[in-house]
């Protein structure tokens, strides 16, 4: 049978609207949520018209499994709190449409919290054994919510987990996230490996205060800590990173938060990405060396949350070629070999079985925003990069 693109993007359009933004085509489906479970409930329903036996395992992973060995694609359905419409939706539909018309039996999955509400890409990470569910449940989201109390929401709808021998290996396609591929018009990217990264969140307690009658240099005020401890890890950065290293302070709770109070309290997230986990951990060090550095010198407690992070990954070689056999015969001369810098489920499933990726060009490299988007002619092209993938 062969694929139906309108079909395809029926249904892309369809899961758009689980969490609809409002604002372009931008949704608002963070793990857990009613608009992320709503969605998985519909992703359930199209998976059994699909002659694919739905299952929710304890964490909200999504399979959609054919009956004996089959190969797993898919991607994740929840989004960041201000999340594009294609994120981990576009591969999970697209497995979807695969299965439909292959021949040979393919699975489907969307993984829960790629997005990592709780964690980093915390449903792949249990469900590969790269996190146990009991210290998972104890994590907890921006607002002390804690996985424990997620999952309960999703109780009437869970099973046991699924065994991943099942499978013969895993594709994953999805958005470049990035400028690369939009900048030098090629169509199809073929991904060779995936970077590392680490996650923490930092605290400095400083001295609330009066803004108005506390002396300058009588205050220990944590936002000045926070902002002394941004620069100084840029400076310290210099002779350690490379071009492609990334990172990022994303959030920062200020306490309390009020023109005119001396801020007592900054909390805030800490994230470093680069495709070497030695860099990953001399980087580690500074941070944790300057943070501290800096509370001493200013007389200011600190504490560090738990850190969590995953190592960069290679893709398979073998599933490699299939996309490149794909990529050839669909995008001649445009196509090309290159890392990610984004983060997927497909780090996590490495563990357990070959894996691959395969991106499409993100417009003016824009993610994680609600102006995310890709041409239909470039979803449709990838779709067929991943046709001849699972036919080959
Ligand atoms: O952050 C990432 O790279 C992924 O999109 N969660
Ligand atoms: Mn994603
Ligand atoms: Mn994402
Ligand atoms: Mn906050």
């Amino acid at each position: 049978m062969a694929i139906d693109e309108k079909r395809f993007l029926a249904d892309l359009h369809k899961l758009r609207e689980f969490g609809a933004s409002g604002v372009g085509k931008g949704v608002v489906r963070p793990a857990f949520s009613d608009a992320d479970t709503a969605a998985r409930r519909w992703l359930s329903s199209r998976m059994q018209e699909a002659g694919l036996q739905p299952h929710f395992d304890p964490v909200g992973n999504l399979f959609g499994l054919a009956q004996g060995p089959s190969l797993l694609m898919g991607s994740h359905s929840d989004s960041q709190p201000e999340g594009g419409w294609l994120d981990g939706a576009l591969g999970v539909i697209a497995a979807l449409e695969i299965a439909r018309a292959s021949d040979r039996p393919i699975s489907v999955v969307s993984f829960q919290d790629e997005e990592g509400r709780f964690g980093v890409t915390t449903g792949s990470a249990i469900w590969s054994g790269g996190l146990k569910l009991s210290d998972a449940d104890a994590l907890t989201d921006h607002a002390g919510t804690t996985l424990a109390a997620a999952r309960a929401s999703m109780r009437n709808l869970t099973q046991g987990f699924v065994d991943p021998g099942q499978f013969t290996g895993f594709i994953e396609m999805h958005i470049e996230q990035g400028p690369s591929l939009d900048t030098a018009g090629d169509l199809i990217g073929v991904v060779t490996d995936i970077v590392g990264i680490r996650d923490m969140v930092i605290c400095f307690e400083g001295q609330q205060n009066h803004a108005g009658t506390t002396p300058m240099h009588l205050r220990r005020d944590a936002f000045q800590a926070l902002s002394l401890f941004n620069s100084e890890i840029a400076t310290r950065f210099q002779n350690v990173v490379t071009p492609q290293t990334v990172w990022t302070i994303g959030h920062v709770d200020l306490h309390p938060n009020a023109s005119s109070i001396v801020p007592g309290r900054a909390r805030f997230s800490m994230q470093w990405r680069d495709q070497d986990s030695d860099r990953l951990m001399r980087m580690e060090q500074i941070i944790r060396e300057t943070a501290q550095k800096i509370a001493d010198r200013s007389g200011m407690a600190l504490s560090f949350g738990p850190l969590l992070g995953l190592e960069p990954v290679a893709m398979d070689k073998s599933l490699q070629k299939r996309l490149e056999t794909g990529a050839q015969r669909v995008a001649p001369g445009k196509w090309r070999h290159m890392p990610s810098g984004a983060l997927h489920d497909a780090t996590n499933v490495a563990r357990l079985m070959p894996v691959a990726m395969l991106f499409v060009p993100s417009i003016n490299g824009i993610s994680h925003d609600f102006a995310e988007d890709t041409s239909e002619d470039d979803l449709i092209a990838g779709l067929r990069v991943l046709e001849i993938a699972a036919k080959s």
